[in-house]
């Protein structure tokens, strides 16, 4: 079993081979002696680990030697992961990651005390084992929430060994040193909270009514942001720092659109119009299938999924983006709509991929046309009139409405 680099992100190559093992770290040579036995990798393959991860958390490099010290050294905190309404993808995509070392490592460095997919235990036993983790390790404990929490009629759309998940969870929440939603479900409501909304599905913030629970959302969410956040609070025994979402800084603070490999082709103008045409075939920007990578903070273009790897992310694989993870848009906004350009909008000086190129005028082309014109003749104003006119009889081409849509 290999540790690689791409497991924790190809794009963090460069920053990882940038990190220089300091004297924090040659100090931390004697406690590495286990490391092969218990993780399976090598020394030098779990320090790349340690330094990927640090540059993941945008942690100065020198932070390695305490993330590799807490690893190896500190005690495993203990975990207790709910379950509610959700199709339990966000444990699947940590277990069933391509190179198991990532589910070892996960596992390896919490102990999982509660967790009702992967527990032996059924019934009573499983509810004791929960309690007595809770009580055994009251105040210190990471507590794991998957999916959305029905709270329409007093919760009953979801029960688990006679209680509802709304009381579960604020019985597990009481006991907690910090509390993880893991997916959009857990993170906002995610798909059973789409509208009509029948069981008043909610994120758990939102339900238990609190503003310090730290959200990974995504459909499923990506288990390398869950690993990076368990590796920060074993290391620095807190979470990472949080936007007003809860979303950790490290992972959502970008949006997907300024990350993406395909961004050269939207700044260009060169676009697939549809599924399996030449811009598509060609790799060309999704923006006009839907791609909602515009307006969806995460970081999927640079952790990438799934470890199949080199682009294997939605938009690596030639989907759009159905922005998954953001609030409002996944599961909101229909697929093949526009993303709404935050700060982006296509260039108006490239025709559509679909048109001849050199025929027509498009708008930038007019505008300066307008303003030689303008200048010898000293008439501005009527050329504005007459620009507009132009513009509005399509004589322009290339024309683009506020969405960004060509008209
Ligand atoms: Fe939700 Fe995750 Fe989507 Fe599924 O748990 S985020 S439905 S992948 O399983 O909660
Ligand atoms: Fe990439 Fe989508 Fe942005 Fe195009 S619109 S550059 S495919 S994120
Ligand atoms: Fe989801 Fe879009 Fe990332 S669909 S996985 S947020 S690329």
């Amino acid at each position: 079993m290999r540790v690689k680099v791409s497991e924790f992100g190809m794009r963090n190559k460069g920053k990882v081979n940038d990190l220089r093992l300091g004297e924090g770290m040659r100090a931390l040579e004697h406690t590495l002696d286990d490391v092969e036995r218990r993780f399976g990798v090598s020394r030098r393959e779990f320090l790349t680990f340690c330094t990927a991860i640090t540059a993941t958390l945008g942690l100065p490099s020198g932070a390695a030697a305490e993330v590799a010290e807490a690893i190896t050294k500190k005690t495993r905190p203990s975990v207790i992961w709910l379950h509610h309404q959700e199709c339990t993808g966000c444990t699947e995509s940590m277990l069933r990651a391509e190179h198991p070392t990532l589910e070892k490592l996960i596992l390896d460095i919490i102990s999982l005390d509660y967790h009702e997919t992967l527990f032996a235990a059924a019934g009573h036993q499983a509810e004791a084992a929960r309690k007595e983790a809770m009580e055994k390790n009251k105040g210190k404990y990471l507590l794991v929430v998957e999916g959305a929490i029905p709270t329409k009629d007093g919760g009953i759309y979801c029960k688990i060994g006679g209680q509802t998940s709304l009381e579960l969870t604020r019985e597990a929440a009481a006991g907690a040193a910090a509390i993880v939603a893991i997916g959009s479900c857990a993170s906002w409501g995610g798909m059973p909270s789409t509208p009509p909304n029948p069981t008043g599905s909610k994120g758990v913030a939102e339900a238990l009514g609190r503003n310090d629970i730290l959200t990974i959302p995504g459909c499923p969410s990506n288990p390398y942001n869950f690993l990076a956040t368990v590796v920060h609070f074993l290391t620095f025994g807190k979470l990472p720092p949080i936007d007003k979402k809860g979303r950790p800084l490290f992972a959502y603070s970008r949006l997907i659109h300024e990350n993406c490999e395909r961004r050269a082709h939207f700044d260009a103008g060169r676009f697939a119009l549809e599924f399996g045409d030449e811009g598509h075939r060609k790799g060309y920007c999704l923006y006009k299938i839907g791609c909602k990578g515009p307006e969806t903070y995460a970081n999927c273009p640079a952790v990438l999924f799934g470890d199949v790897g080199m682009a294997s992310w939605p938009v690596g694989t030639g989907h759009p983006c159905i922005g998954c993870s953001e609030q409002g848009i996944g599961f909101a906004k229909p697929i093949h709509a526009l993303a709404d350009l935050k700060n982006q909008r296509p260039p108006v000086s490239y025709p559509r991929v679909a048109e001849e190129q050199g025929t027509g005028v498009n708008t930038a082309g007019v505008a300066v046309l307008a303003g030689v014109v303008g200048a010898a003749v000293g008439a501005g104003a009527m050329l504005t009139k007459k620009l507009s006119s132009l513009e509005g009889s399509g004589a322009a081409g290339g024309r683009r409405s506020d969405d960004g849509r060509l008209e």
